[in-house]
């Protein structure tokens, strides 16, 4: 018989079954304060309220391409989740492995249109804007085609707005919507919109020219599991 625990009780079940699971040992988040992976990742664990040590791995002294850290993640990406028993690597992965195992609260909505749909609206963020504005690629682009910050600048302002103005269409096509990207709830497209904002902001991109996603950027930011996951709140925040 299922029993609807309500979503405080299930918060507190998550973290009880996550801790008898593993015996009381923490599961171990390597992240990077501004990373925008490691940034998804910290809102979906708050919001089903499982907490994790934070393992501050520093990207800008290169501590993600050391072996030791290549030990981890052997691409040297953050984020790393160590569940005590494995080493989970790449974002969707990790955060499809938190959904499964923890499904309450749900971060995909039932059906299997509706999870095409929320699953799409990630992949928007996730396959399409952030690899091409990661720190490698405009070192590359620094130091292979001698980009100055200019250039950097274009580059990164030309592909999130690309992304962001089909984003927009997408919530502004979404008659049903209510304040986040899907339906009531934060689901996993805020997970990926919300860290991407944040970066637009850090590169100085103007997020109002697109009011709807300001908008559930806006309410996002009202919950305590995405104002918790801010990279500024996060211990190696400089
Ligand atoms: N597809 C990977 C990408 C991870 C990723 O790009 N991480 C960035 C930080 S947001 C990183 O570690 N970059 C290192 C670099 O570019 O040198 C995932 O989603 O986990």
């Amino acid at each position: 018989m299922d029993v609807d625990v309500g979503a405080e009780s299930q918060l507190l079940l998550n973290q009880c079954v996550y801790s008898s699971s593993f015996d009381w040992v923490a599961m171990k988040l390597y992240n990077f304060f501004r990373s925008g992976t490691s940034h998804r990742l910290r809102i979906a664990l708050n919001l089903k309220g499982l907490t994790t040590d934070y393992v501050a791995v520093d990207l800008r002294k290169e501590a993600h391409l050391t072996d030791a850290f290549k030990a981890i993640h052997p691409q040297g990406f953050v984020p790393a989740l160590d569940t005590g028993e494995q080493v989970l690597i790449q974002s969707p992965a990790i955060l499809e492995w938190l959904e499964e195992k923890y499904p309450t609260p749900a971060l995909l909505p039932p059906g299997a249109d509706a999870r095409a749909h929320v699953r799409a609206m990630a992949a928007m963020v996730g396959c399409d804007i952030h690899p091409i504005n990661n720190r490698r690629i405009l070192m590359y682009l620094r130091q292979q085609f001698g980009a100055n910050e200019d250039a950097i600048q274009a580059w990164c302002t030309t592909w999130i707005t690309d992304g962001f103005n089909a984003y927009e269409a997408l919530l502004a096509a979404d008659k049903h919507r209510g304040a986040f990207s899907y339906g009531d709830a934060p689901s996993l497209a805020d997970v990926y919109l919300v860290p991407q904002v944040e970066s637009a902001r850090r590169f100085n991109i103007d997020v109002t020219q697109w009011p709807l996603i300001a908008a559930v950027d806006a309410a996002c930011l009202q919950l305590d599991a995405f104002k918790q996951a801010a990279p500024m709140q996060q211990p190696d925040a400089a």
